[in-house]
């Protein structure tokens, strides 16, 4: 495939200042009819041709000023249309086009999910509803006429505010005008059209204006909306005040359906999501899924700033957009609820998925230099590890100049197709710094590491530390690293001065580096990168109780997690690479797991916390509770990973932890269950402590399997919510036996109707760790729910295989391998841009030990030779192999 590459860009030759559009929908046979009012561009080439983008169109008329046009005058295939000599001056084009969204399974472009025509137009797919200028740096204002047939679709709806609408008389049919009066690209445009139920709020913003909010889903699913419809009232509220920033059209509306490629879209006025992201009640939601729903709705809404008001003017800026998204959003998520558990979050999911991206073949810098398929940038590298360089920036320049920061570029840019380059400006222009050595960030892929030493002279009070930073393939010239640091005694946090450090925050800005600080009279323990001010991987040769004392005594809530995490890795990465060593002999040997001192010592220190905290803040503990994941280590390995050996060390940490809390677990359960009859709520304090009780029965299941299976039938058979369901069903599916297979029978019955909760029912079944899952995923791949064409089911049952059941996909038969491999062949016939994003499941295979990684090798390539793959899935592939 055609590489596009940033030194590459250039401007438009032609600009379309208007876009006047008649869709007249229907199932096989949608006809468009676009006027495009065109000018050339000043910026562009004089005389160039007009190039219109295409992707599977069937042009049916076309005609300039009116008049129609020559067939030797212009060049069109479902590809394309080219207007060979095209007027100087500015002109219009009238474009008639045919499409199918019935046939539409890439669900890109128009398409129709469960009946409701709805669409997805970013990154490039405008282009499959009309001929355009599909980039982000053409901006029109659109009005669009939709009209359909009443009883199929009663409600349409489009970008902006709506206009005329009314019935097509003696036709059954009826139309809605509508009219965005802000210039957006062509990605951002979109419509709906279908039966659905609404529900709605009034909200006056900041400027007085007032604005209709409503929510849009499934008939009969309206009370289900009611979460999702307040996110976006306090996501309006909470972007005023924390950013300035009000919304500016009369209407805001948001549609929920079910098939989907990714989270949801934040097209201008009119967001569509994924239904996942919207639909939530007690008895079908977990408080991740509130958590979720909350945070998407947030991002979405606030893309009309960052992304919509101003947007990006070439896909190379996507982080533009997205990091900028996703710190704001992260930042609400934070406000809304505990800023300290929600940022070990946020932490956990860049380690998980962005740090492999990042140590594998598919790592790319934030802003890439070049892509075949944009479609597969859409990566935790451009959104999470986007956000981690704008948080640095708010670290490195204060809140206050951040801000500013912020207003300009928002003030500079409004309008505008903006870069990287726009937006850093903007910062140094208010805080007066030079910020072409951070720029850096953007540019380089992996993650870097930072090693520190420290040393404390008892004579002199000082502590000197060094800190030093690589990144391997790097061109050599440094990173500049926010370091938030303290240093911490025996009793508690030291008072030390350094006058490197302000405001708790050295800044290496050289390959190393070394600070001491006075008044140190203890040898201290140093917290380094609270809060995780930068995304790092740090190396230092902290002992196990320095890191306990960090649990204990750390004012910085994420480096107290933090601690006990470092010490259950070592821990479990101990284990694993003594049993790798073993072979086969220490297989199952359970009777074998003598924990020694070590074990001991840490299973201790977090008895003591929880005797200390546990009920203070709930889900905190239920954190500092929890192991590295099996990827985490498998990550921090680097090489020669072994699952199974991961697997085995991780389940005897876990026994040994439940073994030595049992006797705290029960209690533990009792004090955090809700009183009898209390309503159930989803906040953020309810739900730690569901958090914590479920994270103790999870220990209590390994711990003792038969009390543990004893309390998850009880919790199942009593719960209220979906939290507490499925963590009871989650407790007995690691458990083999009848009383897991009666349960898991029950929960597929109970929820039959019910394709959001089936999801969590496919994936919690994908990815128990044995050898029969293979076989239960072919049996699930037969159930009457299971589709290809629905991407949620796709990603619960097989994505949910692959990167979450390390044993089994890495198998050594290599047959997890090769059944992820053949879903995404047959995925690729249907939805190219998933079977793409299930294939990166692939991406760390070339850190497994050989035996395993020649076979996922061997696969790949097998894949590679096969005629008629997508660009998507070749793209990936090519890149995988490489
Ligand atoms: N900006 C949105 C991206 C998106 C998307 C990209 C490719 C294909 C389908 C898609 N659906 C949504 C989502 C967001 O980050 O807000
Ligand atoms: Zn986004």
């Amino acid at each position: 495939p055609q590489t596009i590459r940033l030194e590459d860009y250039r401007p438009s030759d032609h600009l379309i200042d208007r876009v006047d559009l008649d869709i007249r929908l229907a199932p096989h046979d949608t006809r468009v009819s676009a006027t495009l009012a065109v000018r050339p561009n000043p910026a562009g080439v004089p005389g160039a041709p007009l190039v219109l983008d295409g992707d599977e169109l069937t042009l049916l008329g076309l005609a300039l000023d009116g008049q129609a046009l020559p067939a030797d005058a212009f060049a069109a295939s479902p590809g394309g249309l080219t207007l060979h000599a095209p007027p100087q001056r500015p002109f219009t084009l009238t474009v008639e086009t045919q499409i199918d969204p019935t046939a539409n399974t890439k669900l890109m472009g128009l398409y129709r999910s469960g009946g409701v025509y709805c669409t997805q137009c970013e990154a490039d797919g405008f282009r499959r509803i009309t001929y355009f200028l599909d980039r982000p740096d053409v901006l029109s204002v659109y009005t669009t006429r939709i009209e359909a047939d009443r009883e199929e679709a009663p409600v349409l709806l489009g970008n902006g505010d709506p206009g005329e609408a009314g019935a097509v008389p003696g036709t059954g049919r009826h139309f809605a005008v509508w009219h965005d009066p802000h210039p957006k690209p062509a990605y951002l445009f979109a419509l709906v059209g279908g039966r659905l139920d609404r529900v709605s709020a009034p909200f006056t913003t900041m400027e007085g204006r007032a604005v209709t909010v409503a929510v849009y889903v499934e008939p009969g699913k309206g009370p289900r909306a009611d979460y999702a419809l307040d996110a976006v009232l306090r996501s309006m509220r909470w972007d005023e005040a924390a950013f300035g920033r009000p919304y500016d059209l009369a209407v805001f509306n948001v549609v929920a359906v079910s098939d989907f490629n990714m989270g949801a879209m934040e097209n201008k006025g009119l967001n569509i999501f994924n239904d996942k992201y919207v639909l939530a009640d007690p008895e079908t939601a977990t408080d991740t899924d509130y958590a979720n729903i909350e945070a998407v709705i947030a991002h979405e809404y606030f893309h009309n700033w960052s992304g919509n008001r101003v947007t990006c003017r070439d896909w190379f800026q996507l982080c533009l957009k997205e990091g900028l998204t996703v710190f704001r959003d992260q930042e609400f998520s934070s406000d809304m609820r505990s800023r300290a558990v929600h940022r070990i979050g946020e932490v956990r999911t860049l380690r998980a998925r962005q740090f492999p991206e990042d140590a594998g073949p598919l790592a790319h810098p934030v802003r890439p230099r070049a892509y075949a398929e944009i479609n597969n940038f859409y990566t935790a590298t451009v959104y999470e590890k986007g956000a981690e360089i704008v948080r640095m920036i708010r670290t490195l320049l204060g809140p206050a100049a951040f801000r500013a920061g912020m207003d300009r570029y928002f003030s500079e840019n409004d309008g505008r197709a903006a870069t990287v380059e726009d937006f850093l400006s903007a910062f140094a222009a208010e805080s007066g710094r030079d910020l072409s050595a951070f720029a850096r960030w953007y540019e380089r892929p992996g993650t870097p590491r930072v090693s520190a030493a420290g040393s404390h002279d008892a004579q002199t009070g000082r502590y000197t530390l060094s800190l030093r930073q690589s990144l391997p393939g790097g061109d050599g010239a440094p990173l500049v690293i926010p370091v938030a640091l303290g240093l911490v005694g025996a009793a508690g946090p030291l008072e030390a001065t350094c006058e490197r450090v302000r405001d708790g925050v050295f800044v290496l800005e050289a390959a190393s580096d070394t600070i001491t600080f006075a008044g140190v009279a203890e040898p201290p323990v140093p917290s380094l990168f609270r809060g995780f001010s930068a995304p790092v991987r740090l190396e230092m040769d902290l002992g196990d109780a320095e890191r306990l004392t960090l649990l204990r005594h750390d004012t910085d809530p994420f480096n107290r997690w933090q601690a006990a995490q470092s010490v259950a890795m070592r821990l479990i990465l101990d284990r694993a690479t003594a049993r790798a060593q073993e072979a086969e002999g220490a297989e199952g040997a359970e009777g074998a797991e003598e924990a020694g001192p070590a074990a001991a010592a840490y299973a201790a220190a977090l008895g003591a916390f929880l005797d200390a905290e546990a009920l203070a803040d709930p889900a905190f503990a239920a954190l500092v509770l929890g192991l590295p994941g099996e990827g985490d280590v498998a990550n921090e390995m680097g090489r020669d990973v072994d699952p199974d050996a991961i697997h085995r060390a991780r389940q005897a940490l876990r026994r040994h932890l439940g073994r030595s809390l049992r006797g705290r677990l029960d209690p533990l359960r009792a004090a955090l269950a809700p009183a009898a009859g209390a309503p159930f709520s989803p906040d953020a304090a309810s739900a730690g402590r569901r958090a914590l009780a479920n994270a103790a029965l999870d220990l209590l299941g390994i711990a003792d399997p038969e009390a543990g299976t004893q309390a998850a039938e009880a919790q199942l058979a009593a719960a209220t919510n979906m939290t507490d369901r499925l963590a009871a069903l989650s407790v007995l599916a690691q458990i083999p036996g009848p009383a897991r297979e009666r349960a898991l029978e029950a929960f597929g019955e109970r929820y039959a109707d019910e394709p959001l909760v089936l999801d969590k029912w496919f994936a919690l079944q994908a990815t128990i760790p044995e050898a029969g899952t293979l076989e239960r995923i072919a049996r699930l791949r037969r159930h009457p729910a299971f589709a290809m064409t629905n991407p949620n089911r796709v990603r619960a049952l097989i994505g949910s295989f692959g990167l979450g059941n390390p044993t089994q996909f890495a198998r050594a038969d290599g047959a997890g391998f090769a059944l992820l491999a053949e879903t995404v062949e047959a995925l690729d016939r249907v939805n190219p841009q998933i079977a793409a994003k299930l294939l990166t499941t692939f991406g760390s295979w070339r850190m497994l030990e050989p035996a395993r990684s020649s076979r996922a090798g061997e696969i790949l390539s097998r894949m590679q030779a096969r005629p008629g793959l997508s660009r998507d899935v070749t793209d990936i592939l090519a890149r995988t192999l490489a």
